[in-house]
């Protein structure tokens, strides 16, 4: 299938097969091991010009790495709108249910280095690039609705705080140490966002399952000028799940490239991770309707009070030709909008405005950066912006300015009418003051509605994810401060985790007073559909290739991923053998595990292996065989979410939940 970008970057791939190696300059190459020296064991020249230029190169391979999401991964795919939205707003790739848009997505996370692993705690970042037929709509949103401050002005601050400390830059990929915590407790507003970075949310289980947000307010306008204030939502069709956290620790030894596998993998195969656009809007005379500010980053609206419409679908179906071309590249920017589509007052999202341009053009060496293949847009463009660092357009003419008559005044302007972009007219009128609004300073009552919106295991989660965080911290005066933090929220959650991590639970109750709740904050409400889950099936002695591949039918049927695991590899039949063994595979790679017996004693392996995957609350199947000889393991063979059987469908019975909390 092609897309106008595919199309656009296809003609600018560059494929070496059958092509004789030459120099940048077009020169062919005859040597390219051997440096040109005098005599064969005599002093290399500096005329070997191949050789100088593959080493002056090689030199300067590498480039500043993004200072926030440093640690990305991205592929591309379409948007479709299900339905024309021209009742709100006049762009093109919303109101027509006909078009495909490409787009190309970058999920990353914040904290960490670009080789620090996947599977940390933290933010994750989904920026989408559509390109559009009106040009490039940026959706630079994160896994999380909502961010850690108020006002951009604070950026800088926060993630100095959250970055490895400077004096030893350490740690790597986190947020468990004491200047984050510092920072969480001296600046309220960012209680909201680190409740949900410390319940499960913050540690997701892949890229494919992970739900996106906007979190800014923008404006949706239509043909008449009329105006909505909009949130942006994505919705995955694979619903939503998380690790568990001593998973998450291990796997980042185990595989620190868990999640881009995990997306690499799956559209390799033909997977493709879906995704539903959806928007929550109010209408202008609503905007003072609530006990929140609409334009406070720092609050959602809830899904209860303002309903969430799905109104198209995103598919990610092709990945990269090469990640650093494309994916590092890429340039993502929440000013980047297009007809019908405006921003709001919102002060975190006007100062991102400058910001994304600004740190591109240090990371991209100018301000040509547009002209990047994976960075142009679909549609044309003409202006008179000429010159700059490693400018790609031969430009013809003599004209490189507005108005003019020698060239016609082209390039044109476009009428909105046709097209042309206008800023939304809204009327303001106010004092120059450096003050936040009164109406922004509720920090509690949203993280207390996140509290009570969880369900018991999601809560306990949560009360894990704190005490480990803030129990990282060296300063017991950093401790007790977050804990007096958390006393503001809730008087249980900062009991238990004052208790947990040896700080004094704090003398009054301050906690916010409020019984609210939203349906749609629990993790619970996603249905998990059963395809792309993965099974480990272990191998004890001798089972027949006739099992293995009644086996291998029932997940092939039901699109489950698996390995047969064994002590050693083994071709089974022309198709299938054991491909992993103990020392390769490991629990905290797969999603399941079966284990497969004759009545041969258990390997210790696979034992441990069985464990650990019960500890994680993973789906368990043990043959009648296996059970008896796992009687001794740590683990309860009639627990929850433990089957025996030898049935090969019993796995999908199995699946009936992703993870068994309730062990
Ligand atoms: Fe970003 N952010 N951000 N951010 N952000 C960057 O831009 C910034 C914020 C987000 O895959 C940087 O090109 C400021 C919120 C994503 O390439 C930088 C503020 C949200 C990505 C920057 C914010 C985001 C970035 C670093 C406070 C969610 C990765 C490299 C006002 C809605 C995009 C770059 C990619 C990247 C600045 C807050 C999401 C420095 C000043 C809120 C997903 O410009």
């Amino acid at each position: 299938m092609s897309n106008k970008k595919q199309d656009q970057l296809n003609d600018m791939k560059k494929d070496n097969d059958g092509k004789a190696l030459t120099t940048n300059n077009g020169v062919k190459v005859s040597e390219d091991e051997n440096t040109l020296t005098v005599g064969e064991r005599g002093p290399s020249l500096l005329e070997d010009f191949h050789f100088r230029e593959k080493i002056m190169h090689f030199d300067h391979e590498r480039i500043p790495e993004r200072i926030v999401h440093a640690r990305g991964f991205g592929a591309h795919g379409e948007f479709q709108v299900y339905e024309d939205l021209s009742e709100y707003t006049s762009a093109d790739f919303l109101t027509q249910p006909n078009k495909t848009t490409p787009v190309f997505v970058r999920f990353s996370t914040v904290q960490g280095s670009k080789g620090s692993p996947d599977t940390v705690r933290d933010v994750r970042g989904f920026a989408t690039k559509f390109y559009t037929d009106e040009g490039i709509f940026d959706l630079v949103g994160n896994d999380i609705p909502v961010f850690f401050i108020q006002d951009a002005i604070k950026f800088p601050d926060l993630i100095h705080a959250v970055k490895p400390e400077p004096h030893n830059e350490m740690p790597q990929g986190g947020s468990a140490h004491d200047t984050f915590w510092d920072f969480f407790a001296q600046n309220p507003e960012s209680t909201h966002t680190t409740m949900w970075v410390m319940s499960d949310r913050g540690i997701p289980k892949n890229f494919r399952q992970v739900e996106g947000f906007g979190v800014h307010t923008f404006r949706l306008v239509n043909r008449e000028g009329q105006a909505h204030f909009v949130k942006f939502h994505w919705k995955p069709v694979q619903g939503l799940e998380s690790l568990v956290w001593d998973e998450a620790q291990i796997l980042s030894g185990k595989d620190i490239d868990f999640h881009r596998k995990d997306l690499y993998e799956s559209i390799e195969k033909g997977d493709f991770p879906e995704w539903e656009l959806a928007l929550q809007i109010i209408r202008p005379e609503q905007e003072f309707d609530f006990d929140f500010d609409i334009l406070d980053p720092t609050k959602i609206w809830p899904e209860d009070q303002v309903p969430v419409q799905k109104v198209g679908k995103m598919t990610l179906n092709r990945n990269v030709s090469n990640v650093f071309d494309e994916t590092e590249q890429a340039t993502f920017h929440p000013g980047h909008i297009v007809p019908g589509i405006d921003f709001t007052n919102d002060p975190l999202l006007q100062g991102r405005l400058f910001s994304y341009t600004d740190t591109q053009i240090s990371r991209l060496g100018g301000p040509n950066f547009n002209q990047i293949p994976i960075n142009r847009p679909v549609n044309e463009v003409h202006n008179n912006q000429r010159d700059a660092m490693h400018q790609m357009n031969v430009h013809k003419g003599q004209v490189a300015y507005h108005k003019n008559a020698l060239n016609n005044n082209d390039p044109h302007t476009t009428p909105k009418e046709e097209g042309g972009y206008e800023h939304y007219q809204e009327k303001v009128d106010g004092h120059k003051i450096q003050k936040r609004s009164e109406s922004f300073k509720d920090y509690y009552s949203q993280p207390k509605l996140y509290l009570n919106s969880l369900n018991e295991d999601e809560y306990n989660h949560m009360v894990q994810g704190f005490s480990f965080e803030i129990g990282m911290c060296k300063s017991i005066m950093v401790k007790q401060n977050a804990v007096n933090q958390l006393n503001k929220v809730d008087r249980k959650l900062a009991e238990e985790v004052a208790q947990n991590i040896g700080v004094t639970v704090p003398e009054t109750n301050e906690e916010v007073q409020s019984e609210s709740k939203d349906s749609q904050l629990t993790m619970e409400k996603f249905n998990i559909p059963l395809p792309g889950h993965s099974v480990a099936v272990l191998i004890n002695g001798d089972i027949s290739a006739e099992t293995l591949k009644s086996y291998a039918k029932v997940f092939t049927a039901n699109k489950l991923n698996y390995a047969f695991v064994g002590k050693h590899p083994k071709s089974i039949s022309e198709d299938y053998g054991i491909t992993e063994t103990f020392n390769t595979a490991h629990p905290t790679l797969f999603d399941s595990l079966i284990v497969l017996s004759d009545d041969s004693d258990i390997n210790p392996s696979i034992e441990e292996f069985a464990e650990l995957s019960y500890k994680h609350n993973k789906p368990l199947v043990f043959n009648q065989h296996a059970a008896e000889k796992l009687k001794n393991a740590k683990l309860d063979l009639y627990g929850s979410g433990v089957f025996i059987s030898d049935e090969p469908d019993t796995i999908v019975k199995a699946f009936e939940r992703a993870r068994y909390w309730d062990r």
